[in-house]
């Protein structure tokens, strides 16, 4: 059952200029995606070290382009979900907005958010290892699962454009996100374990730079005792709700 969130965070966004929120692969459970650390999540059935990393790859191609294959084909296959649709109001109703997202499932993109960080790049993109070059995106189920999804350029070896254990975050990506967690008023961590760096340390640049920081998490993160506040609940359920509230309180200052 979703524990109610306070006053001091309806108020708190209801005033703020600037809002940052960093998300996980919980926004996305709603939508029948599933986790990486949850019972039945992805890490479950596989281990990070066998398939989301480059070694992994080069040394088996097929296995690993199938398994983003088939991770591209759920996502596309599933839609945003409330938690998703919420954040794209959210987004209206604050002037300075950022979506700092750890998920490549696109499904952000998808609801309409606008200003859509992605930390850990987005499965909808492949690109080649050899040239660079990016592909379209159906590129990386080629026509029978034994061969490999090859460039169209020089056929060398397609990679789905996500970030691995052991890469560097996209330069950019990452700025945008530090500036937007030190500018922040509110910074809101929501769905995720918050045990994968750089990500997780996100919330603590925005609460040493003034911010408040809320989690909204089924359980406590890694991070919650660091948390000025934690709403245990589904996202899908609590972010309606919570936006419902501050709009109210922007229209006419009541609850
Ligand atoms: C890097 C790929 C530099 C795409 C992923 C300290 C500093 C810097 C780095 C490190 C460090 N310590 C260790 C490292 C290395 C490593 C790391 O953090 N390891 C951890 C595991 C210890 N970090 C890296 O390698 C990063 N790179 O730092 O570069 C560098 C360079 C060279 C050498 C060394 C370092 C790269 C990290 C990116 C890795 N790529 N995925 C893909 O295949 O998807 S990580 C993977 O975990 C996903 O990207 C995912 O986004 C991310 C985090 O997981 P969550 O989203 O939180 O999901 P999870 O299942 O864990 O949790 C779900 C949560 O939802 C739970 O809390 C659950 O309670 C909640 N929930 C469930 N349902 C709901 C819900 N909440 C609300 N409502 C619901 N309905
Ligand atoms: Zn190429």
């Amino acid at each position: 059952m979703a524990s109610a969130f306070s006053h001091t965070l309806v108020d708190r966004l209801a005033q703020a200029e600037s809002v940052a929120v960093l998300t996980g692969a919980g926004i996305s459970a709603e939508s029948g995606i599933p986790t990486f650390r949850d019972p039945g999540g992805l890490w479950q059935k596989f281990r990070p070290e066998e398939l989301a990393n480059v070694e992994a790859f080069l040394a088996n191609p097929v296995l690993v382009q199938g398994w983003y294959q088939h991770r591209q084909q759920v996502a596309l296959e599933k839609a945003p979900n409330a938690g998703h649709d919420a954040l794209v109001a959210m987004e209206t109703l604050v002037a300075h907005f950022t979506l700092i997202t750890q998920n490549v499932d696109n499904l952000h993109q998808r609801a309409g958010s606008q200003n859509v960080v992605e930390l850990h790049g987005n499965i909808m993109r492949s690109y080649c290892v050899e040239c660079g070059r990016f592909a379209s995106e159906a590129a990386l189920r080629p026509a029978s699962q034994e061969i490999t999804a090859q460039c169209a350029n020089c056929a060398g070896l397609l990679r789905p454009d996500v970030v691995w254990f052991g890469e560097w975050l996209p330069p950019d990506a990452l700025e945008a996100a530090e500036k937007a967690a030190q500018q922040a008023d509110v910074f809101l961590s929501i769905g995720t374990s918050a045990v994968v760096y750089p990500a997780a340390g996100l919330p603590q640049v925005a609460k040493k730079a003034g911010a408040y920081v809320a989690e909204i998490n089924i359980a406590p993160s890694a991070i919650a005792a660091s948390m000025h506040e934690v709403v245990q609940g589904k996202s899908g359920e609590i972010l309606p709700i919570l936006i419902e509230a501050v709009r109210r309180k922007k229209i006419n200052g009541a609850l």
